[in-house]
């Protein structure tokens, strides 16, 4: 493949980071996206002098318009070939009736309207160029729901029908929409933001092994190195030990 212009929203960690790895190793120039600068500056530094690829650093929060817009002006003159809308979380774990309103509003306006800011921004210049591939990073969690996962499942689902909704409006212009749906993902921040920093309840992968960061970024890879007139809609992965949301043997590691 070509080498191409990949821009990652959430690549200061897990899938991202991951992501951001496979497609430099790969010899691909990347736009690294994420809040946290110092670790966009460490993370670009190492692809940069591993692999020799060029790495742009763009530190912004997704959720927030005129930064996107911002930060999106910086690289204005570059073509963006891959866009990979990953940045997002899941905060907190409560039922729908005591759960925290901002809480809900983080998810809302991380995992909805920053994709959709991302998106807004990018694809009218992959429709002028008639060319590009987005991947969305959704979730088993826009697939199905389960207890206490009430409004990150309902971001997850909204990811769901935009990477349809977008694929629809942008196919005639020979422009990619797939996305990448996986369940339980380790080494990754995910478990450790959800409950707030809470180390003992982060641990939630002690007892099976579900699918890593590395996993996903290579699916992620797969997806995006196929030829042009193949796009790959969507992939539903899980660790062997998870059946789905709801179904976990919690036997021990494999
Ligand atoms: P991490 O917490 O490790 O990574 C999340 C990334 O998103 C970080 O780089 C973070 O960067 C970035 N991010 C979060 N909020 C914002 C924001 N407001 N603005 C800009 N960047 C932001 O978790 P994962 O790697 O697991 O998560 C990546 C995606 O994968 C998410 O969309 C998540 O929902 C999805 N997913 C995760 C699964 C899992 O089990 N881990 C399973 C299925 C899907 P920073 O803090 O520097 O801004
Ligand atoms: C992350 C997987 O099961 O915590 O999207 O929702 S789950």
């Amino acid at each position: 493949m070509k080498a191409k212009n990949v821009l990652i929203t959430g690549a200061t960690s897990g899938i991202g980071k991951a992501t951001a790895k496979e497609f430099a190793k790969k010899g691909h120039n990347l736009i690294i996206c994420g809040r946290r600068k110092t670790k966009l500056s460490d993370i670009a530094k190492k692809l940069e002098t591993k692999y020799y690829v060029e790495v742009e650093k763009l530190s912004f929060d997704v959720s927030n318009l005129s930064e996107v817009e911002q930060a999106l002006k910086k690289i204005k003159d570059k073509k963006i070939d891959v866009l990979i809308n990953n940045a997002g979380l899941a905060k907190g774990f409560d039922p729908i009736h005591s759960g925290k309103i901002s809480d809900w509003e983080t998810m809302i306006d991380t995992n909805l309207k920053g994709l959709l800011y991302m998106t807004r921004n990018i694809s009218p210049l992959m429709v002028k160029a008639k060319n590009g591939h987005i991947i969305n990073v959704a979730s088993t969690a826009g697939k199905e729901v389960y207890p206490n996962g009430n409004v990150y499942c309902a971001t997850k689902h909204g990811v769901d029908a935009l990477t349809k909704a977008m694929r629809i409006d942008l196919h005639k212009y020979g422009i990619r929409v797939g996305q990448v749906a996986p369940g339980h993902v380790e080494s990754t921040e995910f478990a450790k933001v959800r409950f707030d920093g809470d180390t003992e309840k982060a641990k939630i992968y002690e007892d099976f092994t579900p699918t890593n960061s590395k996993d996903i970024a290579k699916i992620i890879y797969f997806m995006i190195s196929q030829p042009k007139h193949v796009n790959i809609q969507d992939i539903l992965v899980m660790g062997t030990q998870q059946a789905n949301s709801n179904f976990i043997s919690r036997s021990g590691r494999l």
